[in-house]
């Protein structure tokens, strides 16, 4: 799936299905922004080597930000970014045996050399990875720029508007 009918800039990757839960609300933001990306399921231990094809090919095909989520042993980020100098993302999906923290662990603690710059666990995660990747964007992209921007100046006034959490 493609946001919008311009090449994606933004790959949107998550190890199963399941995960989509968490990552839709990266992908949320994206949409929100304008920014057109992609959305595949590409797992780290059941499709290795369309994890290798997808970080190979990524940059040949003008992909410039990967967003990867993965829960319990998260080894799709760190993988993803052994295979391609892009900056890759790690969102951390709450797993149930765990509750997310061997996902965190798993996405945090890379190697040095091999860098994932890893989001919380869960829907903050997703959607702060959705942001990160539209600022690094936003350097050479006046239009996004404004954009977030925007969105942040809109985040700001919906809590002015409203303070009084009873309400
Ligand atoms: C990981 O295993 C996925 O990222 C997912 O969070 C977890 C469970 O996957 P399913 O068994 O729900 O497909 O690879």
């Amino acid at each position: 799936m493609t946001s919008t009918s311009l090449p994606p800039r933004v790959g949107v990757v998550m190890g199963s299905r399941s995960d989509w839960e968490t990552m839709e609300h990266a992908a949320s933001v994206l949409v929100e922004l304008g920014v057109a990306h992609e959305v595949r399921v590409v797992s780290a231990h059941r499709t290795p080597d369309l994890l290798f094809q997808y970080a190979e090919q990524a940059v040949g095909r003008g992909i410039q930000v990967i967003i990867a989520g993965a829960g319990g042993a998260a080894h799709l980020p760190g993988m993803l970014s052994a295979k391609t100098r892009l900056p890759v993302f790690g969102v951390p999906v709450q797993s149930k045996a765990l509750n997310g923290m061997d996902s965190l662990l798993s996405i945090a603690q890379m190697p040095a050399g091999i860098p994932v710059g890893t989001l919380a666990i869960g829907r903050a995660g997703a959607v702060n990875a959705g942001l990160l990747a539209a600022s690094v964007l936003a350097l050479h992209d006046p239009s996004l720029a404004t954009a977030l921007d925007n969105y942040r100046a809109r985040q700001t006034q919906t809590v002015l508007d409203h303070p009084d959490p009873r309400s």
